[in-house]
Parts: C-alpha cells; structure tokens; sequence
C-alpha cells in the first residue's frame, strides 16, 4: 500500500531537524554564505542532535535510519542554507561505500568512529579531466606486497579540506572493462603523500568546503580497500542509488525556502493599492512554484521508499534528483521575480537561493547524467 502518512518516529525525525533547521541554520546561513566560513558550531550541534551521518546501522553506533528518514531530515536542513546542509551530507556521501561494501572490522573502525565524535569524511571520485564520465577517472591504486599506493589528482571534493578520512575510487586494472577496472579505498586523510588543495570559491553554497586534493605515492594498507578489487565502480554507483534520494530532498528543501520567503513577502509588499499576491500574475507564480515542490517531494519520496524496500531505484533516484535540482533553479529564479528589486539583493534570502540552486543540477551527476541513466533504464524495460 502507498502512504502519505509519516508515522510518529518520522514526524518526530522531521520536527528536530526542522527546528534545529530554523532556529539554528536560517538565522545563521546569511553570514556564512558572505564569509564563507565552515559551519563547524553548527555541524557539531546537529550530531549532538543525531542528524548527522543517518545512513550509519545501529551496530555501528549510528541511527540506523532508512534513506526515507534521512531524507526527510536532508529537506530540512536545506531549508536553512543548502551550504551548510551539503557539508553536513558529503559525510553521508563518503560512508555509502562503506555502507554498501565494507567488512565488519571497517565498519567499526570508519563508521564508528563518525558516531563517536563530530568528524567529517568526504568521497573523492571527480577528478580535473573526469566527473560525469567517472569511467575516464586515471587515479591509479597499484599493489606492493601487502600495500596499495595511490596516485593522482581529484577535484571538487566536498569537505575535501575538514575530512578525517575518504572514499577514493581508484584504477587498479587498466585493461578491466569499466565494471572491473576500479577499486575503492578508505584513506586515512593524514596518511603521508596527501596534499589538499585550496577552497575553491563558488557561485553558491559558499561555506561548504570544496578542494582538489593530489595523491602523491599515498600508501594504503589492504585491509583499506573496500569490497573486492575490480568492485569500486559499482560500490561508487551503487553510493549514488543511497544519496541521490537526499541530494533531490536538499533541492526540495531550496524550493520550498523560496516558496515561503516569496509568499511571505507577496502577503506584505503593495503595489496598486493591493498586496501583490492579489495580482494574479504574482499568485499563479506561487501555485506553480507548490506544484513543483509537491512533485518534487513526491518523486523524491517514492526513490527513497524503493531503496529501503530493497529494489533497485537508480532511475528513480535520477528522476527524483534531475526533477527537484531543475525545480528548485526555477523556484529560486521566481522568488528573486516576485521580491523585485529587493530579490537582487543581497539584504534579502533569495539571491542566495538562486545561486545555491545551481549546483543541483551539476553535483551528484549533472541533470544531463541522470537523463542518461533514466533513458537506459527505458531501453532496458523495453527490450
Ligand atoms: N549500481 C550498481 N552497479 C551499477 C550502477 C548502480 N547504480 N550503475 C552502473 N553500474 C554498473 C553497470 O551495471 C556496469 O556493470 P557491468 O560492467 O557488469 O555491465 C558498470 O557499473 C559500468 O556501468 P556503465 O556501463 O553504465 O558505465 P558508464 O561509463 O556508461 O557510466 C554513468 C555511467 C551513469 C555516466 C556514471 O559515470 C555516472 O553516474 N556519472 C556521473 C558521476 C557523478 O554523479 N558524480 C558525482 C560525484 S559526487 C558529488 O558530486 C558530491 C556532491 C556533494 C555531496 C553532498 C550532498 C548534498
Ligand atoms: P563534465 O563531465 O565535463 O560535463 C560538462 C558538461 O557536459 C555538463 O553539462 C554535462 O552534463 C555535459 N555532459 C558530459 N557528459 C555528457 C554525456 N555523456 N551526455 C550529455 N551531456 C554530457 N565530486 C566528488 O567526487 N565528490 C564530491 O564531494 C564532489 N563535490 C562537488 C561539489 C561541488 C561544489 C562541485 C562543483 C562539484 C562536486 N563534485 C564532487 C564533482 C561533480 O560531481 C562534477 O562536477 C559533476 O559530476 C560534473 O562533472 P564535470 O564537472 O567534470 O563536468
């Protein structure tokens, strides 16, 4: 049966994170946003709180919740400031892997240790001549004796600078066929041979830590790779199935920001003797901006339930992820429409909003990527 219905633990899960979103992240996302200082006060709050690092079992320590709760915690927290909430979610990002493939003596070690004390961890497979094609990926991981030594450049790596440890997906047979080639590790970040680059300073999202980082003969102990060799490709996708789920949640969270803001604002602001929301223009923008949200959500919901009902929702996951990131571009853009003038500045939340929106449609597989895994999923139905 479908339900729209949260149970009570839902409710309640939602509820925190939205007061917690509220009350801590909205009064405080302006001034990261301009001064683009890492949330580290407000990243310790939320795992004080247990809305951090969701997708941990609770062998592990973690809250053991499914991708639907993390979910519904993810919107939240975007509601606040999407910067803040994607430095928070890269952590969820970097332990899919080891959700997915890591052995028990991993798990207590890297998964463990994030329930114990507020640390961060990051996943590095982009790399400067490689992001939506991952298969064109050239880190190499090459074994020496009992060891693996790892080299190569990644890039645009969220939390890349404030990680305790990382998910690396490197090449280890270059003869492989893609679904062969790739192995994935778990680096130690203050393992000998890492060099971190500087913050990269983007149009949004601004106080998320973005880095290249250099892997210069990086030696890596066996008993850190993850899974089998040849398996890191599909561990790497397989990350994807878990938190493209959340990265559509954090755009539905944006949409809905801008939906309040600018219906908050039409309420109050007057032109022509009326409050502008009585000019139909302006109320037709709001209706189609709920319509948006609400499908969003919808979508979103439906690839999280999927994953936590065991079946395969990678094509879900995109149509979620693709839908919300365009929605939220457009949700933001009418907001900045309907404040005006006051929408271009930045004294107001909706410019921000605008340029945090972007990066949706580009992180996690850019909206052109999540059209080519819905158009293959297609042909594989249909043959
Ligand atoms: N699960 C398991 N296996 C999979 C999956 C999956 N979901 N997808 C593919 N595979 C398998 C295939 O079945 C195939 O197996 P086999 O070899 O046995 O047939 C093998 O993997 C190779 O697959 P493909 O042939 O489909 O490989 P392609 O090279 O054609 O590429 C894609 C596939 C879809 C183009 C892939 O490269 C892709 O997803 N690209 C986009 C990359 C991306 O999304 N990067 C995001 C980086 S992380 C990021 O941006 C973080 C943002 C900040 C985080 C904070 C959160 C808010
Ligand atoms: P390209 O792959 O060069 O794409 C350029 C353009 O071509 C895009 O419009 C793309 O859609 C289009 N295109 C490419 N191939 C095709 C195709 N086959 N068909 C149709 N169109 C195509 N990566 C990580 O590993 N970890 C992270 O934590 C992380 N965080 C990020 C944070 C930020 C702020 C940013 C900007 C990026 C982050 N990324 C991260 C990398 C991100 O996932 C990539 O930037 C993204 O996947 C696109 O890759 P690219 O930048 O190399 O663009």
């Amino acid at each position: 049966s479908v339900s729209f219905q949260l149970t009570e633990d839902q409710t309640a899960y939602r509820d925190l994170a939205r007061k917690f979103s509220r009350e801590v992240i909205v009064p405080a996302a302006a001034a990261h946003d301009k001064s683009g200082e890492y949330p580290v006060d407000i990243i310790k709050q939320a795992w004080e709180l247990g809305l951090m690092n969701n997708h941990i079992p609770t062998t592990y320590g973690g809250n053991g919740l499914g991708v639907f709760e993390a979910c519904l915690i993810s919107e939240e927290l975007a509601y606040g400031c999407t910067g803040i909430a994607t430095a928070m979610e890269a952590n969820g990002l970097a332990e899919a892997p080891l959700v997915l493939a890591a052995n028990d003596a991993q798990k207590k070690k890297y998964l463990g240790r994030m329930t114990e004390e507020p640390l961060m961890a990051a996943y590095a497979v982009t790399e400067p001549g490689a992001g939506s094609d991952v298969a064109g990926a050239k880190t190499t991981a090459v074994k020496e004796g009992d060891k693996w030594v790892i080299n190569g450049q990644k890039m645009w790596i969220t939390n890349g600078g404030k990680a305790n440890w990382y998910f690396v997906l490197a090449k280890t047979d270059s003869n492989a066929h893609t679904g062969k080639a790739f192995t994935g590790f778990i680096v130690d970040a203050d393992t000998p041979g890492i060099i971190v680059g500087r913050k990269e300073w983007n149009m949004g999202q601004r106080c998320s830590d973005t880095r290249g980082i250099t892997f210069e003969n990086v030696v890596v102990p066996d008993e850190n790779r993850l899974g089998q060799v040849g398996q890191g490709f599909k561990i790497a996708m397989g990350a994807f199935d878990i938190t493209r789920p959340g990265v559509a949640a954090g755009a539905v969270g944006l949409a809905q920001r801008a939906l309040d803001e600018a219906t908050k604002y039409s309420l109050e602001r007057k032109t022509m003797g009326v409050p502008i929301f009585n000019h139909q223009a302006i109320a037709f923008m709001l209706a189609d901006m709920e319509i948006g949200v609400e499908a969003s959500r919808l979508l979103m919901w439906k690839s999280a339930q999927l994953k936590d009902m065991g079946l395969r929702n990678s094509k879900y996951a995109s149509i979620a992820k693709a839908f919300s990131s365009e929605t939220a571009n457009k949700c933001a853009a009418d907001a900045v429409q309907i404040f005006g003038g006051n929408g271009f500045n930045s004294e107001y939340p909706v410019e921000k909003l605008m340029r945090d929106a972007k990066i949706y449609m580009i992180y996690e597989g850019t909206s052109q990527i999540q059209r080519l895994v819905i158009s293959r999923a297609i042909a594989d139905e249909f043959l």
